[in-house]
């Protein structure tokens, strides 16, 4: 059977941050055609690194659309050599953010690029088009966003950067507030306005990345977050908490540090009236009377994602039930 023509096929829209959310849009991705799929990646976690612009989020996702990425990590190249961090450290220099050899070329062209004028959009859509990456893939916005951590450190309480927290002190330092600065009046990436008031627009997914460290940068741009809610399509989020466990990184930790029991139900009411649908894990069903109670449609299934029958799955499950509301 031939694909539907563009103008009748219903289009998607996914907002990811990057390990966790590239399982389910690759799913996705591998599911819908490319004109049906847009993602929305989180930028918060951007920061420039020795005289280089560094988008974590939206390298993990090219990569992993590309079929370029490391699997192991889950960030960064397949087959990777790191050669430069060799001589880097043996100058004495900046090693704990580690960027392979081929992983650079990637830095050097997006620094290049912006440099010249040219917006993260178009430098994204120029990288994706490079590797055949044919999903549509936006940054949340061209405005820098960067998620800051107040945390309270071994030598004390402390504002860090994202990836000073993230990587450099390994999650560990306890996190007691986050901001999203430059948020409330970056603009949205303007390739963004319509792809929430598009009539094709069949649902909105937020993926199960980390809702506070991936998620609420990009919901935390006022005219996202508006668009979002006014959107006619249901949003479906999936949760990132299983049987009280993050599926990735410390989602669970930060939960708890925040004052939150690490669950389900917690993410939904995190999400509240953004969401239309919440999709648990199966070993969560007893979870779903509350969330139900607060209005939102629950519906359960495997959502551990280890291999790529497990993401297109999970996809299949998620343009199902979002086609139910
Ligand atoms: N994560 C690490 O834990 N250690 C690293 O050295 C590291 C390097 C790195 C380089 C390029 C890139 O695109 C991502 C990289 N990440 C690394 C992953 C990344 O910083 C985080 O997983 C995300 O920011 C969280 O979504």
């Amino acid at each position: 059977m031939s694909p539907l023509p563009h103008h009748v096929q219903p289009r998607h829209v996914l907002l990811a941050g990057g390990v966790g959310g590239a399982k389910l849009a690759l799913g996705l991705a591998r599911t819908l055609q490319p004109g049906q799929l847009t993602i929305i990646a989180n930028t918060g976690d951007d920061f420039s690194h020795l005289g280089l612009a560094i988008s974590p989020d939206l390298d993990t996702l090219m990569y992993t659309l590309a079929g370029v990425v490391n699997e192991e990590s889950g960030w960064g190249l397949r087959d990777e050599t790191w050669s430069c961090m060799a001589g880097l450290e043996a100058l004495g220099g900046e090693t704990w953010f580690r960027l392979g050899d081929r992983d650079l070329a990637t830095h050097l062209e997006r620094t290049r690029l912006l440099a010249a004028g040219h917006s993260l959009t178009e430098v994204t859509r120029h990288l994706c088009s490079q590797l055949d990456v044919a999903t549509r893939l936006l940054p949340m916005s061209d405005q820098p966003v960067r998620t800051r951590l107040d945390c309270d450190t071994a030598s004390g309480p402390a504002t860090l950067a994202f990836q000073d927290y993230f990587v450099r002190q390994r999650a560990e330092p306890r996190v007691k507030a986050i901001q999203y600065e430059g948020a409330s009046r970056a603009p949205p990436a303007a390739a963004l306005a319509a792809t929430f008031t598009d009539p094709g627009l069949a649902a909105i997914f937020i993926a199960p990345s980390n809702p506070w460290l991936s998620i609420d940068p990009i919901l935390a741009i006022p005219s996202i977050r508006a668009a979002v809610r006014s959107a006619g399509a249901p949003v479906i989020a999936v949760s990132p908490i299983v049987g009280g466990r993050a599926l990735k990184g410390p989602t669970a930790k930060i939960m708890t540090e925040l004052g939150l029991r690490p669950s389900a139900q917690a993410v939904a009411d995190h999400y509240g009236d953004l969401l239309d649908g919440f999709i648990i894990d199966q070993c969560d069903a007893a979870e779903a009377g509350p969330i139900i109670d607060a209005g939102i449609a629950v519906a359960a299934t495997q959502t551990v994602m280890h291999t790529l029958e497990d993401r297109q799955r999970l996809a299949a499950f998620a343009l199902g039930f979002a086609a139910t509301l």
